[in-house]
Formats: C-alpha cells, structure tokens, sequence
C-alpha cells in the first residue's frame, strides 16, 4: 500500500491545488490503493518527517519500504506500473517522460514565476517585474498549444506528461484571462480534469481537509 503525505490544512485558495494531488491522481488512474500521512505545518519541521522530505515540503511517499519525495518522480514511479500513464513502446515512453519534464521544468517554472506574486501583494519590485513575468508565461503557454495543435493530449494517448501538465495549468486557476486567451489549452486542461480519476483525486484532497 502507498503511504503518501498530505497537509491537514491549507488556507482555502490552495486546497485542490496541494501538490498531493498529483501522486493522488496518479493512483486513481493507475488503479492503486493509497493512504495518507496527514501532516500539519509543525510536523514538517520533525526529523522524522525531514526523513521523508529534506524540504520539509509535500508530498512524500512511501511504497515498498522505499520512500520518495518530489511530486514528478512519485508520478514517474507511479507510472511505471500502469499503461494508462506509461505507454509500453520505448517511443511513447520517452514522449510521456519528455512531457512530464516540461511540464515541470518548462512550464511550471514560468507558471510558479508569475504565480509567486501573489505572495508578494503590494511589494515595490511586483509592478516592475509583473509585465515581463506575464509575458513569459503567455510565451509558454502559446508554444504548448501550438504543440498541442487539434489533439486530445499531448501524445495518442492520455500520459504522465497530460496529468503533469494539467495539474501546472491548474496553477492558473484563479488568473482565467491565460487559458481564455489559448482556448485549446483551456480545452485540454477541462477534458484532463474530466476524467473520472482526477475527480476522485480531487475530492479525496479536498475531504481529507475536512477530517478532524
Ligand atoms: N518540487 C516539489 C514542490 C513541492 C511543494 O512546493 N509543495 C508545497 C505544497 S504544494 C509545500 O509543501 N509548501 C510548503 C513549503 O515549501 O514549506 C514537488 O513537486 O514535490
């Protein structure tokens, strides 16, 4: 059984948007029974949960006695137990893998860039450094839907790299103007979150905030 970390609570606009999630969905659409370590903000600070995440961050997991830490390797490792995620030809593997990593390292970088703003409200850099963070995200987001071009996901088949990169699309939640302005994306990141797996994923996140 995998054991994956979770925080007890989250101020409201992060719940859905934990990074859990992601392991979370992974499981769902892998077919693999999960439980959680709900954490609170205290505990990521104990040794004993240093031992799973050196950075105190969420998630972890553990599965088979080995544990892990960083959302895209838990989903790689997920993946390597279910076709849904991982095609089995060496081509369709290392599209999905590459995917998975732009979404992480490609995406989410310029996504988390415009994002962290938020937690500088009112700072007097923000307004200086606002426009050119925007546009590096507008960048970003033209050149995935130009790969995107008129398909379902970003290969033949619903991968690794869809789940990834629907969970950074996500980021953008609360800044709709982004995707309204690339309809495919905003398309493509609707049909990824339709799927029967993440609503289930996304409701157990937001339930376990929910348990006392
Ligand atoms: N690169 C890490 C990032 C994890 C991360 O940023 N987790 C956030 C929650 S979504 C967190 O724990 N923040 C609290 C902290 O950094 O102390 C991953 O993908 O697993």
């Amino acid at each position: 059984m995998i054991t994956l970390s979770a925080f007890k609570w989250v101020p409201d606009f992060a719940r859905g948007q934990v990074r859990d999630l992601r392991v979370r969905w992974a499981c769902e659409e892998a077919g693999l029974p999960y439980k959680t370590w709900r954490i609170g903000f205290d505990d990521k600070e104990t040794a004993a949960y240093r031992a799973w995440q050196p950075f105190g961050q969420v998630p972890a997991m553990e599965a088979d006695g080995i544990v892990m830490f960083e959302s895209g390797a838990m989903v790689l490792q997920i993946g390597e137990r279910s076709e849904v995620l991982l095609p089995g030809d060496p081509k369709g593997r290392a599209r999905a893998i590459s995917w998975l990593f732009c979404a992480l390292n490609t995406i989410e970088v310029a996504v988390q860039g415009y994002g962290d703003l938020f937690f500088h409200k009112g700072e007097d850099w923000v307004a200086a450094r606002r426009p050119q963070l925007v546009e590096n995200v507008q960048k970003r987001l033209k050149q995935l839907a130009t790969a995107l071009g008129d398909k379902d996901y970003l290969e033949e088949q619903f991968t690794v790299g869809d789940l990834m990169m629907a969970t950074v699309l996500r980021i953008l939640n609360d800044d709709p103007e982004f995707l309204d302005a690339e309809p495919a994306l905003k398309a493509y990141k609707a049909r990824c979150e339709a799927r029967p797996a993440f609503q289930k994923a996304l409701k157990a996140q937001l339930d376990d905030f929910e348990v006392r």
